[in-house]
């Protein structure tokens, strides 16, 4: 073999090598279990957040995915099956994600503790018509946690929802059976409406009472 062609074959092979290494680390990095139906990333069963004595609850839910529950909701192609999910604080959580749909979805929790979850999530992916179960541990403080799929698209078309841990910190906008599609403006109080239609019925009544 000339030696420009086995210094190829070297170089291939070391990055060949190099590339694994670097998969292996992504995995352990990640915490991540990959099978034919899907994947969990991040799972935690054992490790308790910083102020958890114990375990509150152990709670096993199932949780669908699939257009199916989007029909009855005019401007959203997919939907779930419980857009909200509240649990105590301390509790473990054990999710069964099952998509009947044909195209990939996920059940994604953001926001969770960086020191026990890397990258502040959980994560479970179910290919079409495929079921993945996880397991992970709230912290202790009333919070609400972003859920959503994170397939392009597929937040804004109804896969968005939120985890209430204890009396949670205030409702997601746009959460499916939660709360209204779009975020109200903070500044303007409950009472503003009602306060301009009771000027304009004023206004109205001078401008009568003017014209007679
Ligand atoms: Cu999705």
């Amino acid at each position: 073999m000339k030696p420009k062609r086995l210094l190829a074959l070297f170089w291939t092979l070391f990055l060949a090598h190099g590339s694994l290494a670097q998969e292996h680390d992504h995995h352990a990095h990640h915490n991540m279990s990959v099978s034919d139906s899907g994947m969990v990333m991040y799972e935690n069963k054992t490790t308790l957040p910083r102020g958890c004595d114990q375990i509150s609850e152990d709670i096993e839910l199932t949780i669908h995915a699939g257009a199916k529950y989007a029909e009855n909701t005019p401007g959203m192609t997919f939907g779930m099956s419980q857009h909200e999910v509240r649990a105590p604080g301390c509790s473990r959580l054990t999710i069964t994600f099952i998509n009947e749909d044909q195209v990939r979805h996920q059940w994604m929790v953001h926001g969770l503790p960086k020191y026990l979850y890397s990258a502040g999530m959980f994560h479970l992916e179910a290919m079409a018509g495929r079921q993945v179960t996880g397991t992970f541990i709230v912290p202790p403080d009333d919070r609400t946690y972003l859920v959503h799929c994170d397939m392009a698209q597929h937040m804004e078309k109804g896969m968005k929802g939120q985890l209430v841990i204890g009396r949670g910190s205030g409702n997601l906008w746009s959460v499916r059976g939660v709360s209204d599609a779009f975020n109200r403006a903070p500044y303007l109080p409950d009472t503003t409406w009602p306060l301009a239609a009771l000027a304009l019925l004023l206004v109205a009544g001078v401008v009568t009472r003017l014209r007679r």
